[in-house]
């Protein structure tokens, strides 16, 4: 196995084929979410493409530019931003601002959701990127998004979100000289529907737009 340097302190760095493949297994979660998301017409939802993240080969810092081998990448700065609908009584943060990470570099980064109501709540998350050109190349292994979080009355949970930004966005003239990016998360409390079983928000989602290009 390749060995990793560790360059950024705040940035937990992870290459393990083996972790990955553990973390692969809650990707069947992902059709609720993508359900949701559809029903909400977001756009700027970065895709979880699992071919990405299967092929080991991508899983790796790009040190240099594709274009010019003598040209080093510059990192790339993710801000992590967080809200949550009027409705939903819990707080919502990121754990850290932000991580600086070079295409194909993995990352793991948390956000604390914490439950200050007397009742359980179900939550959902809708994440979007900004801008919203790099969510093509925005590759999430593992994020809790993926599913519903329930939340029990008076309790603080860590949110875990591994990801990277997939090398090929080196390769697109669009995207090969963002250098900030913001992963942006709004969680809505939700219930289920006792017709269909299915997992509606609870707040009116026209209210919030997300994704929008700057
Ligand atoms: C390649 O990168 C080097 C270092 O940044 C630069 O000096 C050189 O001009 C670049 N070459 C081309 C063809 O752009
Ligand atoms: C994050 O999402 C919320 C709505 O869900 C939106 O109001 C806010 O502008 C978004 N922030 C960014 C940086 O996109
Ligand atoms: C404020 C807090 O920590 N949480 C609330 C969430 O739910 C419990 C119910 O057991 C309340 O007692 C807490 O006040």
């Amino acid at each position: 196995m390749r060995e990793l340097k560790m360059r950024n302190q705040t940035t937990l760095l992870y290459s393990t084929a083996g972790l990955i493949l553990t973390l692969g297994l809650s990707y069947a979660a992902v059709p609720l979410y993508r359900a949701f998301c559809a029903a909400t017409g977001y756009s700027g939802t970065p895709m979880t493409d699992r071919e990405r993240y299967s092929d080991a080969s991508r899983l790796h810092p790009t040190y240099s530019d594709p274009f010019n081998e003598t040209k080093d990448t510059e990192r790339i700065r993710i801000s992590f931003s967080a809200t949550h609908s009027d409705q939903i009584p819990w707080s919502f943060v990121p754990e850290q601002p932000e991580i600086y990470v070079l295409p194909g570099e993995t990352a793991l980064t948390f956000f604390k959701a914490h439950n200050y109501s007397d009742k359980d709540i179900i939550g959902i998350a809708t994440y979007n990127v900004v801008p919203d050109r790099i969510a093509p190349y925005f590759a999430k292994i593992e994020c809790f998004c993926f599913e519903e979080q329930k939340l029990l009355a008076g309790e603080v949970i860590d949110l875990p979100v591994f990801f990277f930004l997939d090398k090929d966005m080196l390769e697109d003239g669009e995207t090969r000289d963002v250098k900030d990016v913001i992963l942006n998360y709004t969680f809505f409390s939700a219930r289920r529907n006792p017709v269909n079983g299915q997992l509606e928000p609870d707040t009116d989602l026209s209210k919030y737009r997300v994704g929008k290009d700057a």
